[in-house]
């Protein structure tokens, strides 16, 4: 295994002086380590990290981008259109998951059988990185030199257990302090946020009309929420980060239902254009909460792109119909029983503390279940 801290220290030594990602479970230790880099840019999707990284480069810096595969499709546009004809090389350090013969969720699986073809498609020049220290520095300083003369990026493929630290744990503690300096604004709830994911979960759960649909979004957020219930009208998003409020929008517009989307923070932000979209076709039964603990919390803790969105303010420019900015339970209670009760689309924005279930499991109803369970619920006889 690769002692996070020293490696970072070896790449720096090779001349690699900017950094920017959208963090991955499986670099967590790197990751922990990158945020207390000057350098770096925590982004809101993997392309525009990796065009970050091109203004970076433009401006003298040479650059490297930590990603997982799942965003790899998020990349394919910058490096096809920008990196290629501009000619702008960088280091890719891309967390496998779904690497054919290890074991790992069914969401990851497709893009882990393709990972290597998709590179090879792009023409990106790709290693396995070696789990031995010495070596992987060998390989980097080869990886160097191939994109300095192909002027064009470099990838590593990090398989599980590449990386390990050893100032920091795996989990909470490789996020390094809690996100701070969350702002109040005049119109943000002053009070400091009192309920963990979990519990702005049960709150919004005993909340719900019986017949509502309830879109979780990706990482820990669907599976506390299986945890606390679980059933029909239940979808966990276990992938497709960013993607809650387009498929719920895609719900709440074909559905009279009642149509609930539970989405992050950083999830929000990957895709905030999709909050344009929202106020614009003004599906009336929508409630988009966002539970904004200010981090990526379900692959570290990482901070987010931005810890003092206005998500709130984002909405009213986009056309919602209501939004709330809330801390308290009670607050919250009071955002739900409004807008289930008038027209929408809502956004509710409550910022929660960071902290996860200890323990927490996963559904053991596979996402291809799911879906046909859902589509029984809002559409009995078509699933
Ligand atoms: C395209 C893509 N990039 C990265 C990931 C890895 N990933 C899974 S969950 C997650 C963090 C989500 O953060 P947020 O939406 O704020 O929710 P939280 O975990 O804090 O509840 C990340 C980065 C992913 N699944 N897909």
């Amino acid at each position: 295994m690769i002692d996070a801290k020293s490696f970072l220290e070896r790449i720096k030594a090779e001349g690699i002086e900017f950094f920017s990602g959208v963090p991955c479970s499986l670099l967590g230790p790197l990751f922990a380590e990158l945020q207390a880099e000057k350098e770096y840019v925590s982004a809101s999707i993997e392309g525009e990290a990796l065009a970050v990284a091109a203004g970076a480069w433009l401006s003298g810096k040479e650059t490297a981008v930590f990603l997982q595969n799942s965003g790899l499709g998020n990349l394919v546009n910058v490096l096809s259109s920008l990196n290629r004809p501009f000619g702008i090389p960088s280091l890719l350090f891309i967390g496998w998951r779904g690497q054919p013969g290890v074991k790992d969720e069914p969401q990851h699986e497709a893009m882990g059988q393709i990972t290597t073809e998709m590179l090879d498609l792009l023409s990106v020049p790709w290693k396995l990185l070696s789990t031995d220290q010495e070596e992987a520095v060998t390989q980097i300083k080869q990886a160097i030199e191939q994109m300095r003369e192909t002027n064009y990026p470099v990838a590593f493929l990090a398989a599980s257990d590449t990386f390990h630290s050893k100032e920091n744990g795996v989990s909470r503690a490789d996020g390094g302090a809690a996100p701070s300096g969350t702002k109040n604004t005049e119109c943000m709830e002053v009070a400091e946020p009192c309920l963990a994911r979990y519990e702005a979960l049960e709150t919004l759960a005993s909340a719900c009309p019986s017949a509502a649909a309830l879109i979780a979004t990706t990482g820990k957020c669907g599976r506390e929420l299986y945890s606390i219930i679980d059933q029909p009208q239940n979808l966990y998003m276990v992938g497709a980060m960013g993607s809650a409020s387009a498929v719920g929008l895609g719900v709440a517009l074909t559905s009279d239902l009642p149509t609930v989307v539970v989405d992050g923070d950083g999830a929000a932000l990957m895709r905030l254009g999709t909050m344009a979209v929202v106020g614009e076709q003004a599906p009336e039964n929508l409630v988009h909460v966002i539970l904004d603990n200010g981090c990526h919390e379900s692959t570290g803790g990482q901070r987010g792109a931005a810890p003092n969105v206005d998500f709130a303010g984002i909405a009213e420019a986009c056309g919602y119909g209501s939004f709330h900015r809330c801390a308290s339970e009670q607050s919250f209670r009071d955002a739900l029983a409004h807008s289930f009760r008038d027209t929408g689309p809502h956004l509710i924005h409550l910022r929660i503390k960071v902290g996860s279930k200890v323990n927490l499991g996963r559904p053991d109803i596979g996402p291809f279940d799911v879906a046909r369970r859902f589509r029984e619920f809002l559409a009995p006889a078509s699933a």
